[in-house]
Formats: structure tokens, sequence, C-alpha cells
């Protein structure tokens, strides 16, 4: 195979004699090919075959114990201007990027096979989509990309209709960390990353491509594309609302997406659009219509059981990827919260010891299509995407930040989500646990300075009067003795179920300075055993708490320079106003 389109022939031909692969291999996203790839990568050793009766066409890829997570120092936003970047990205001039990359790109793939993914992101017949073809010389990165996205002919014939498309050119290289860049190019609308296998840096249209060359484009082209989850709830009047929302990684966006309702609210269904990312546009009534450019999930898999998760954990029960999880002895994937066998053999293959820390790396993960979720919902595939009801920011916060509260007007919602703080996770290297701004939990994937993008996010403000509503929830709040106050999961539904009355102006709700919050008696509590006393602090607005939390926010955004809008810092004087 080969394309009709001359620009992506010259690119490819133009890569094959930089890297100077043995072969080349256009992706036709089969599946002959994607068993092709895992026949080839069982015969090197790059996978293992899980229990086959018991996990059928399930495999488990240990990593190179230092390619497990994104390197956000090592990933960089080249536009021609720094500025342009922000001080939310790191930067490089674009030449000097190009002649570092390409240094690196030079003859790295001899001995290999080079692979030519064209991939279209969201719908293939959505105008909202956008297609991407990655180069890479890893099968696993291919087999990955093939849960992940839309592959193969439909995409390429779509790049040749359309004659566009973003390029992304991947290596593994020698795997070292000293040789390890994921630069990004929004001018060219290229990508070019070396030196990481691993999801975030090596499936290059997940992060790469569908949000930081993405918020790129959606800015010069008047969209958003976001970090957010897109979830459907039905109450069991079957009045139907779609929420998406944001959470920093490894905050429980998969959980959220797939939440199963507790027993005491009988008749609510909730259906999964995407876990991870939404592409927003505005359509003709004003609503923003949200597609998930995705069609797989690279889920966390520590946490992951029947409680927390139970679609989840039916999901990855065939045809799964595992990527540095434990096997128990009986040759299942094993991760800590399983609660199900015990490990034998840990991430790296070692027989499993407790004093070497957890048996499953915390940022191990599950690739899986999309529609193996039980709770997977059809309109996934619909091409005009779906109207959100409510947007919802969130990040992991032990104190401060309430359960749930309401911003006053799409401009304060802005104010809000550019104000999220989360404690770090796993899923990029560096310390775990340390609270830290991540604004619109954009900040690892922004592809430009982020005063510019809450621009453009207040833009939409004078676009139209028929935006959603905009809310903040934190699950994670932590009483004295360190445990959780709320107990997440399946029981966020009442948290929803309140978003969605007040979207529909059924809720009450009383006015504090921080925004709109529910009175005790405003949540649906039935059948949930949790002491009122909690209940009040978890709904309690600490004014000289959140005066302190103000003087940060002032702080953050002077470090991040002129281009903060006033608007911005109009509503920031505002809310610290009220907070007199
Ligand atoms: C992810 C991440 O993998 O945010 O989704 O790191
Ligand atoms: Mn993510």
């Amino acid at each position: 195979m080969s394309t009709t389109n001359e620009a992506l022939r010259q690119w490819v031909e133009n890569t094959a004699a930089l890297t100077r692969p043995d072969n080349i291999h256009w992706c036709d996203g089969s599946e002959q090919e994607y068993n092709s790839l895992i026949d080839l990568m069982l015969k090197r050793g790059d996978l293992i075959r899980l229990n086959d009766s018991t996990y059928p066409d399930c495999y488990l890829h240990r990593s190179d114990p230092t390619d497990v997570a994104r390197v956000e120092h090592l990933t960089f936003v080249c536009p021609q201007s720094k500025d342009d970047a922000g001080t939310n990205n790191n930067w490089m001039a674009p030449d000097e990027a190009h002649r570092k990359m390409d240094g690196l790109f030079e003859g790295c793939m001899h001995g290999r096979t080079m692979y030519v993914i064209p991939y279209c992101m969201g719908p293939i017949d959505s105008p909202y989509a956008r297609c991407g073809v990655e180069i890479t010389d890893s099968p696993y990165v291919v087999a990955n990309m093939k849960l992940m996205t839309r592959m193969g002919t439909a995409a390429l014939r779509r790049i040749e209709r359309e004659n566009s498309f973003v390029r992304g050119l991947h290596s593994t290289g020698d795997l070292s960390p000293e040789r390890r860049f994921i630069m990004h190019f929004p001018e060219e609308l290229l990508i070019q990353s070396i030196g990481s296998g691993y999801g975030g840096n090596a499936l290059l249209g997940k992060k790469c491509h569908a949000l930081r060359i993405a918020s790129w484009q959606a800015r010069h082209e008047g969209w958003l594309a976001e970090h957010m989850l897109i979830v459907e709830v039905e109450s069991p009047q079957g009045e139907r609302h779609y929420l998406a929302a944001a959470f920093p990684s490894a905050c429980g966006k998969t959980n959220l997406a797939m939440l199963i309702p507790p027993a005491s609210m009988p008749g609510w269904k909730v259906r999964t659009l995407g876990d991870d990312i939404a592409w927003l546009h505005l359509d003709g009534d004003g609503r923003l219509r949200a597609i998930n450019p995705e069609s797989g999930f690279f889920g966390v898999a520590p946490g992951t059981n029947q409680e927390t998760n139970r679609n989840a954990f039916e999901m990855i029960r065939h045809d799964t990827i595992f990527t540095n999880v434990a096997v128990t002895a009986n040759n299942e994937p094993w991760w800590e919260g399983k609660d199900e066998e015990r490990p034998a053999i840990d991430w790296q293959g070692r027989p499993w010891d407790k004093a070497q820390g957890p048996a499953a790396h915390p940022n191990s993960r599950f690739t899986v299509a999309a529609r193996q979720n039980p709770g997977y919902s059809p309109l996934t595939d619909d091409p005009a995407g779906v109207p959100i009801s409510a947007i919802i920011f969130g990040g992991r916060r032990r104190e401060l930040a309430p359960l749930v509260y309401e911003a006053k007007s799409w401009r304060h919602g802005v104010l809000v989500g550019a104000s999220v703080a989360s404690e770090t996770t796993a899923a990029a290297t560096g310390a775990v646990g340390v609270t830290r701004r991540d604004p619109m939990a954009m900040k690892p994937f922004c592809g430009y300075n982020f005063g510019d993008y809450w621009q453009h996010w207040l833009s939409f403000g004078d676009r139209s009067k028929n935006l959603p509503k905009v809310f903040h929830v934190n699950w994670f709040r932590k009483g004295s003795n360190g445990e959780f106050l709320w107990p997440g999961f399946g029981d966020n539904l009442r948290v929803l179920r309140w978003i969605i009355d007040r979207c529909a102006g059924r809720a009450i709700a009383r006015e504090t300075p921080i925004g709109y919050l529910p009175r005790p008696e405003d949540l649906d509590l039935e059948g949930l055993e949790i002491a009122p006393a909690v209940i009040d602090s978890l709904l309690t607005v600490d004014k000289g708490s959140w005066r302190d939390e103000m003087t940060a926010i002032a702080g953050y955004f002077g470090e991040l320079g002129s281009r903060v809008p006033a608007e911005l810092l109009e509503e920031h004087k505002r809310v610290v106003k009220t907070l007199a």
C-alpha cells in the first residue's frame, strides 16, 4: 500500500532517507495486521501471553524500567516565538529543535521496520474529526494505536480527500533518558518523539496530537481541545445529560466516565463517551458539542476492581494489552487494589518481594478498545457529537475545595478552571503528592501560552449565551485522621445529580463568595452512611483559607506573564472582594 497524497508520500520517503529502516509497512488497520503484530511481539519477547482461558487475547508488555510515564521535563512546544509557548511550556527555538531531533533520528531505524499509521481522531465521518499520520518503529505503538484510534485505510482515504494531516514521527531510539525528547512544532502541525515507548510519549495521536497540537489548532479555528472525559447520565424519567469533566492525570476520569450508580439510585443509567479527551465545538444554537477523538482507553490499572469500576474490570478481561502490571502464579495480570489472588512476579519480571515496592508499577496501564466497555454509549460514534450541559473541573485536594460548587458565570467558570490545583500522581515522572496548579487539568498538555488559552476560553462568553454551566468538584478531601471524607466512585452520581438539577433549573443552592453550593438537604444522600458533620465539612467554605488561596492564585497568574487576560484578573478581584 502507498498513497496518492503527494505530501504524505514525500514525507514518508524523506523520513525513510533520514532514519534508514530495513522495511516500510503501511498500516491498513485490519484485524489480521493486529494479529500478526501481536505474533511478532510474542516471538520477540516484547509481549507475554497472559492466561488464555481467563484473560483471552490479553498480553503483558514490560517496558524499560526507566520508561514508565510521561516526561514533562523532556517535552517541548516549539513555535517561532517563545511567548507563544508561554512559561507553562518548555520551549526550544524550532531550528535548534529540528537540528537536535534530526541528529537523533539519523539512522535510528536501521535493522527495524518503519510503520506508517494513518489515523483519524474522532468519528471517521465527523466534520469535527482530524487526521494524522504517525511513523514509528515500534510494533507495540502500532498495536496500541489500533486500539486507541480509528486507524488504517479509512483514515488514509480521508487524508487523501482533505489533503491535510498532523505528522508524527516516533522512534524508540535507544530508550536512553539522555536521548529522550518529545517535541511539538505547532506551526508545522508536526510532532517528533524519540527515546520512549510509553503511551503518553509514543502514541502520538493522544496527548501530542489530540491535546497539544489540537489545542493550538482549536485556538485558531474557534474550538476547544480539552483533557476531559465525556459521560452520559440518564435519569429514571429518561432525561439525558452529557457532562464533560477535566481532572488531572490519574485522578479518576476513567472511573467517573464508567460510574456504576449506587443501589439507592435505581433507574439511573450512566454511559461512557470518553475518558480522557474532548473536542468541543459551538453548534448553530450556541451549545457546546463534544466528540471524543479517541476510540480506546489507556487507563491506570492500580485500584481497578469490581467495587471501584466494575465496567472497566469486565472490559479488560479480554483483548487487552497490559503494560507494567504484575502477574499471578496463574499467569493473570495483577495490580495493587485488584483484591484477587496474589502477585507472583512483579512488573519488572522479578519474583515478587514486598520489600522491593509495589508489584505493579503505580502507573501501569491497560489499553483496550472503547467498545468493550459494557457502558459504551453508541453516541460515541455520532459525527455530530453530544451537547454538553455542564463542564466540571476538579483536582485532588486533601483540603480547602468543597465537594462541589457552581461558578457564578462563564467568566467565573474560566477563573475556576484556571485556578485548578491538584496533587501530582505517578502518570508523570517526578515527585508524587505535591500540590501544583494544573489549570483546566491542561498543565502538561496546553500547546500554547496559558494567557492566550484563557483569553480563548473567555471569548466563548461573547460568542454564545447558551454555554454549559461550570462546576468544580473535589472527591479527595481528607479528615484529620487522613481518611477520605467522601466515598467517591458510584456515590459521585449524587453530586452529578445535583449538577444536572442545577442545569435543568430544579435544584436549590446557597450563594457563597466562591460560588453556589448545595445545602446538605439538596444532595441525594439516601442510603449513604455519612455523618451530618462530615457532610457539613465537605460543604464548608472557609473564608480565611479561601483568601489565602486567592492570594496564591494571584501569585501564580503573576508568574505567567503579561498575557493573562485583564478580564480574568478583574474576575479574580471580584471574588477577592466578596471574601473580604
Ligand atoms: C493519561 C495522562 O495517560 O493524563 O491520560 O497521563
Ligand atoms: Mn489524561
